[in-house]
């Protein structure tokens, strides 16, 4: 028999209206479904006891519509979210989509589109404003290069710290209150991205006016695409409170940006993920960022949203017992786990700078020390499989 898993508000999970809304596009083939209606995607995701919905500027607004259709949209968008009860978790500004954006956006060569890039955040950041959204993502897809030799990094740069500190101060000016969290993604679609990873959107952020209201949004497909550990990359981001939001799918290395159902490919990881996220106290949306693959009619889509759930949640019941169980307790004592919690000679003092000066080590008994990490990660591997 199934597990049922039922989700809750409480658990914050939220959708992007361009993730149920994704019609299987791909460089190389059209649409494979029908458009679901914005307002029958939000009842059905409110169906799955999802909490918040996102989206950018030109998901909800037809992009250069008249500005009666565009506000009889937001206005279609607004009572579907009363009636069922949805928040809007977050929102973003499509600066990929249209030509105008192809030399990039912020980091344009062309003033006039930075121009048109930071007017069109804006206008969105006052309607993100009017709905209530707490955290607004800035994901720079078209900000970077093919060759190397069209842009200057280093002005590019800063012309992207230029634009996120106005737009730091026009949410100050305006007493809005909400955060900024960067995406880092490293390449497509360009063929290198500006801020390619957790790491770089951190060193990033210290140097901004308004580093306190900026953090990151990793996701996992994008850290994934470069290869590196995702769990590492937002472990950092936490310890330096920056993890604003999350974009949680999956993705197998060394592909394209594939947006798979969470929990669908690296079970591993993202049990470490999910542990992570749920004994850290992250308060934060859990957001899907992924879609349903090419071959799926409507009826696939929301096997898919179903599915982004059920492995959330089955994954954090599996790190709730994880946690519970003696032996790994006893298995982490024996690696030491605790043990790298306790200061290793506290703050400096010529004290005890002369104390450590004289401290003397047997290195060879210490060299002798089994971490038993096998025995551990074999418990994990053990929960995950359902045979601890
Ligand atoms: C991608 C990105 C986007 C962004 C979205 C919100 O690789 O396509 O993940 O989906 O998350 O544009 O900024
Ligand atoms: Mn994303
Ligand atoms: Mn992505």
């Amino acid at each position: 028999m199934p597990v049922e898993f039922v989700a809750k508000p409480e658990d914050r999970f939220a959708f992007g209206l361009w993730t149920v809304g994704n019609r299987g596009r791909d460089p190389f083939g059209d649409a494979v479904r029908p458009k679901i209606e914005t307002v029958d995607m939000i009842k059905g995701l409110a169906d799955l006891g999802v909490w918040g919905i996102s989206f950018h500027d030109d998901d909800l607004m037809t992009f250069g519509a008249p500005e009666a259709q565009r506000q009889a949209e937001v206005e279609a968008f607004k009572k579907a979210l009363d009636e069922t009860g949805l928040v809007c978790s977050m929102a973003t500004t499509n600066l990929f989509h249209h030509p105008v954006f192809k030399d990039g956006a912020f980091t344009s060569n062309d003033p006039s589109v930075r121009r048109f890039a930071m007017q069109k955040v804006m206008r969105n950041i006052d309607l993100a404003a009017e709905l209530g959204a707490p955290t607004y993502v800035f994901w720079g897809g078209r900000e970077g290069v093919e060759t190397a030799a069209a842009k200057d990094t280093r002005d590019a740069l800063s012309r992207y710290a230029e634009a996120l500190d106005f737009l730091a101060g026009y949410v100050l000016d305006k007493g809005y209150g909400m955060r900024f969290a960067l995406e880092p993604k490293p390449n497509e679609p360009r063929g290198d991205i500006f801020l390619p990873t957790v790491g770089h959107a951190l060193a990033f952020i210290s140097t901004l006016e308004h580093a306190d209201m900026v953090g990151v949004n990793p996701e996992v497909a994008h850290e994934t695409m470069s290869g590196l550990s995702f769990y590492q990359a937002v472990a950092q981001a936490v310890w330096q409170d920056k993890l604003f939001h999350i974009d949680l799918n999956d993705q197998r290395i060394g592909r394209f940006d594939q947006d798979f159902r969470f929990g669908s490919e690296g079970i591993k990881d993202h049990f470490f993920l999910v542990r992570l996220l749920e004994n850290s106290g992250y308060a934060g949306a859990k957001h899907f960022d992924a879609h349903a693959y090419r071959t799926e009619d409507v009826a696939g889509v929301w096997d898919f949203a179903r599915g982004c759930i059920r492995n959330y949640l089955a994954l954090a019941a599996k790190a709730r017992e994880f946690d519970q169980d003696p032996r790994v307790a006893e298995a982490m004592a024996y690696s030491g786990v605790a043990e790298l919690a306790e200061p290793t000679v506290g703050p400096y003092s010529s004290e005890s700078a002369a104390r450590l000066k004289a401290e003397s080590f047997d290195v060879d008994v210490l060299a002798t020390r089994g971490f038993g990490n096998e025995a551990l990660d074999q418990l994990v591997i053990d929960h995950i499989l359902g045979i601890a």
